[in-house]
């Protein structure tokens, strides 16, 4: 075994990955991302102490959600950029200690992971070997300690996102901080991680907030929107990845190039903002979900921006075309420089590498539509609480979260096709693209998919819950005709299940798998107090979520 990740639904044989990424992730990189989590908590562990004795600490927050968000699944494949931030942590953390020492403080013994020092490469690679995620021998204990910075890794996603906006919240980097500490002990309880885990969950609501807040104060409330799936026949940059910011200043600067801009993935709902509408050079969306991409990125021709996740390994064919920013890297891409001194980033390369690629290659035509975040849907509240008053909706199935390269996905295409023309599908995320082009009507105007926008807008959809709750005057969540049918990928998922656990939502089905990393205790602890089940077949859950 030269590697062990089971961080996401891909997990090799549904245990672990060992040898090499199902995602294309080598050895090397997965080792480098477990040092780099090492080192993070060490640099956590300093913060700790830091908040106490009034020593700065906004380095070290931004150094953790960084780092966090650089080992997501299918976000970084470069052994250079996560070695450097390894090196950065080192960096951060030694700051805060040499400030604790300049005030006197007496630094207490401390795990190792505030003490490694990285000598020289070859001591990085070889520590990167020994400090993988089987170092813990209590198989729940190890479940435990993995779910919640999974938790953790989905939620620094989202503070990255607000953050680029100048949205913050501290009480959410003060909890990744706790979380990181409590996992460097040896004598932490079952009892302990399952409420930490818990935590996380209320924390992932806040931070979903706080992302929402920035979006919308930033961009405006999405609205109904439909969205060109066709071409145009100009040269034209792809953007894919979640990131708004990058998304305004890439549309800034082409704007008037001669170059289009079509969104890839989890980055169509762009589309669905005010502030994005008024760019006559924002085409459309162009493919499919992320796992699509080495057949969609060769026909679309142009340049592609990678602002997050999830990127395949590029084939030789288009890799020269790829171009990442902000956690996303992959080696031999050329990558775009962060923000410095509150400039925006520098977009001309692929701008310009843009403009000398032909127009993209038409692969289908029409429109989907979306939009349907909270603000949108609240607008149509009486028409929706009519049609469940009259029976027209008999019920809402939430099926979020993220669409995968298994065969077993097809379930979700099956799943919506047959449902009866009596339900409204509310979805976020890249699962949508198993079902948001199939042709499944409206009921007197609504249509039967609702598509609050990406994997994080499921909070919108925990808004709309809570305010049907309001609005038929229910006491528990749980009695609203809501069914929750989720796919699940990568951390991200894991962060808005843990949200939804906190706001109280049971009985949640998750697929197409459940997640290799829970223990079968652990697995137990989530049926017999959630209700969490995994999914059968298309027949039998039609039954099931429509009783
Ligand atoms: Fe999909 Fe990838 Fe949004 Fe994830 S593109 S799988 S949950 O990164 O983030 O839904
Ligand atoms: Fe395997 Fe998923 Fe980890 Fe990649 S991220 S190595 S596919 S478990």
């Amino acid at each position: 075994m030269s590697m062990f990740c089971y961080q996401c639904q891909e997990a090799a044989k549904g245990e672990g990955c060992t040898i090499k990424g199902v995602c294309g992730k080598e050895d090397s990189t997965a080792n480098l991302q477990d040092l780099l989590i090492y080192v993070t908590k060490g640099v956590s562990l300093f913060t700790e102490i830091a908040k106490k004795n009034s020593v700065a600490i906004d380095k070290a927050d931004k150094f953790v959600f960084e780092a966090l968000f650089v080992t997501i699944t299918n976000a970084n494949f470069d052994d250079n950029k996560i070695t450097n931030k390894i090196i950065e942590g080192i960096q951060v953390r030694d700051a805060l200690k040499k400030e604790l020492e300049n005030k006197g403080v007496t630094i207490p013994k401390l795990p190792a992971n505030a003490t490694w020092v990285a000598e020289s490469d070859e001591a990085i690679k070889a520590k990167s070997e020994i400090v993988g995620i089987l170092t813990e021998q209590n198989e729940d204990i190890r479940s435990l300690k993995e779910l919640l910075t999974y938790g953790l890794k989905g939620m620094a996603a989202y503070a990255e996102h607000a953050f680029n906006l100048g949205y913050t919240d501290e009480k959410v980097f003060a909890f990744m901080h706790k979380a990181l500490v409590a996992t460097t002990r040896t004598d932490i309880t079952v009892d302990e991680l399952v409420g930490l885990t818990l935590e996380c969950g209320e924390y992932g609501v806040n931070v979903m907030a706080l992302l929402d807040k920035a979006n919308t104060e930033s961009y405006g409330n999405p609205e109904i929107t439909k969205v060109n799936i066709g071409v145009r026949n100009n040269p034209a940059i792809l953007i894919s990845g979640h990131d708004l910011k990058d998304m305004e200043e890439l549309l800034k600067q082409t704007e008037g190039t001669g170059v289009d801009v079509y969104t890839h993935s989890e980055m169509l709902p762009a589309h669905y903002y005010p502030a994005f509408k008024k760019y006559e050079h924002f085409v459309g969306n162009y493919g499919n979900a992320w796992w699509k991409q080495k057949e969609e990125f060769e026909s679309f021709n142009g340049a592609i921006l990678f602002t997050t996740n999830c990127i395949v390994p590029p084939k030789d064919s288009y890799k020269n075309r790829v171009y990442t920013t902000g956690a996303s890297g992959f080696d031999g891409c050329t990558h775009i420089a962060d923000r410095k001194d509150g400039q925006p980033k520098d977009f001309t390369v692929i701008i310009e590498h843009a403009k000398k690629l032909p127009a993209p290659t038409e692969i289908e035509t029409g429109e989907i539509v979306g939009g349907f975040a909270h603000n949108q849907v609240l607008q149509l509240a009486d028409k929706v609480v009519d049609a469940v008053k009259s029976g027209a909706i008999k019920k809402f199935l939430v099926m979020a979260g993220c669409d995968g390269r298994m065969k077993g996905r097809e379930y979700y295409t099956d799943f919506a096709d047959q449902l009866p023309q009596n339900t409204v599908i509310l979805t976020a995320g890249c699962a949508k693209y198993r079902y948001n082009k199939l042709p499944l009507g409206d009921i007197g105007g609504i249509p039967r998919v609702l598509d609050a926008g990406q994997c994080n807008d499921s909070y919108s959809l925990a808004v709309v819950a809570l305010k049907l709750k309001e609005v038929f005057e229910l006491n528990d969540i749980n009695e609203l005709p809501i069914a929750y049918n989720i796919a699940w990928y990568e951390q991200k998922a894991v962060i808005v299940l843990l949200a939804l656990l906190h706001l109280g939502v049971k009985n949640i089905h998750l697929g197409p798998t459940l997640p290799a990393f829970l223990s079968p205790n652990v697995a137990n602890v989530l049926v017999e107090n959630f209700g969490i089940a995994g999914i059968g077949t298309v027949e039998e859950d039609l039954k099931l979520h429509l009783a």
